[in-house]
């Protein structure tokens, strides 16, 4: 019998679907819920890019319960990206529990399913204040496995985990593209959404963080309020003590600042202020699952005195804040905090 030779000329794509399901192969034995829940949050991924991409066209902008030329009711960006991550998580029934940046309490799925075993925490449009203008926004996810003995009774008991519990974590920039970023704990991958065929395609491999970077990127306007050893490191950065003097870029949006430190190097800080006493981010949705990309990205995160991912949580919306980014300038952060 003779074997044909297939050769291609294009490269072959692989989507996030096919790389998820060739990672679990390390698991012998995995079931394939695992995968099945990842392919709910991209697909709602989807829908939020698809209505983000079209924002000032189907008058979706605009305060949540303003009614639309149809009469009907407008829903808010956010709320609309809340209700497509809820709807996709809760058609699997190996979640049990969401948190939401947009739910005060956590959300037990209905069906109550003794075989769940994950909780998933996302904020489901994070930066959505900046979509009027055009700009960058994200959603952020990290999911954990249900602790021992949780039940449904008390789904605080799913969530409230430190981040170094997470089992997977990730986000979605809906910026020129849409891509995803996402870790099992093991490397970083990031896929590119194909708006032609509308798949994840596999565009930044085992992404590394560049040892050192050339800008660091924070809201300089609450300088004054910084505590002081934020204003030293600034300056410091700008007088060239790690061997340049670095630019500062801010967008005001988290993931999308995050995904340039990620792919560029440097330094994110949102210290604590006047207004946010504790920093204006949470941890539990924003810092632990970028600090997780991060740590297997080979940077760092730390809220100033300790590691994200070792912060215990009381509350599910609770802040603190986030200093994260490459190596050479998280090393000279956390040497002036000690
Ligand atoms: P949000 O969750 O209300 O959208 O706010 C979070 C955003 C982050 O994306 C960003 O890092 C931060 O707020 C910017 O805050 P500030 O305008 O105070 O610099
Ligand atoms: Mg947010």
């Amino acid at each position: 019998m003779i074997h044909q030779k297939f050769i291609f000329e294009t490269p072959a794509s692989i989507t996030i679907q096919q790389h998820i399901l060739q990672d679990q192969q390390r698991f012998p034995g995995a079931s394939g819920e695992f995968s099945f829940l990842l392919s709910a949050i991209t697909l709602a991924t989807k829908k939020i890019q698809a209505k983000v991409r079209s924002a000032g066209l189907i008058d979706i902008l605009g305060a949540h319960g303003v009614e639309n030329v149809q009469g009907e009711i407008q829903q808010k960006l956010d709320v609309y990206a809340n209700e497509a991550m809820i709807h996709c998580l809760a058609s699997r029934p190996s979640v049990g529990v969401l948190a939401s940046e947009e739910n005060e309490q956590p959300l037990v799925m209905p069906h109550l399913s003794p075989s769940a075993k994950y909780a998933v925490v996302f904020d489901p449009l994070d930066g959505s204040s900046n979509i009027d203008v055009n700009v960058s926004v994200g959603t952020t996810f990290s999911i954990f496995r249900r602790p021992d003995g949780a039940d449904f009774e008390d789904p605080n008991a799913w969530v409230l985990q430190p981040g170094n519990k997470q089992i997977s974590a990730g986000y979605v920039v809906y910026g020129s593209s849409t891509v995803m970023v996402y870790t099992v704990g093991n490397g970083v991958h990031g896929f590119t959404l194909d708006p032609n065929v509308g798949a994840y395609v596999l565009s930044h491999e085992n992404m590394k963080m560049p040892e050192q970077g050339s800008c660091y990127s924070v809201n300089e306007a609450y300088a004054n309020n910084f505590p002081p050893e934020y204003g030293a490191f600034i300056q410091s950065l700008r007088d060239g003590a790690l061997g340049h003097s670095y630019k500062s870029r801010y967008i005001g949006s988290l993931v999308a600042d995050f995904h340039r430190t990620l792919l560029r190097g440097g330094i994110f800080m949102y210290p604590p202020n006047k207004t946010h006493s504790e920093g204006k981010l949470r941890l539990l949705y924003e810092a632990n699952p970028i600090a997780m990309i991060a740590e297997q990205a080979g940077g760092r995160a730390t809220d100033s005195n300790q590691r994200i991912l070792d912060i215990k949580p009381t509350g599910v919306h609770q802040r603190c804040p986030l200093i994260v980014g490459s190596k050479l300038e998280m090393e000279a952060f956390e040497k002036l905090c000690q």
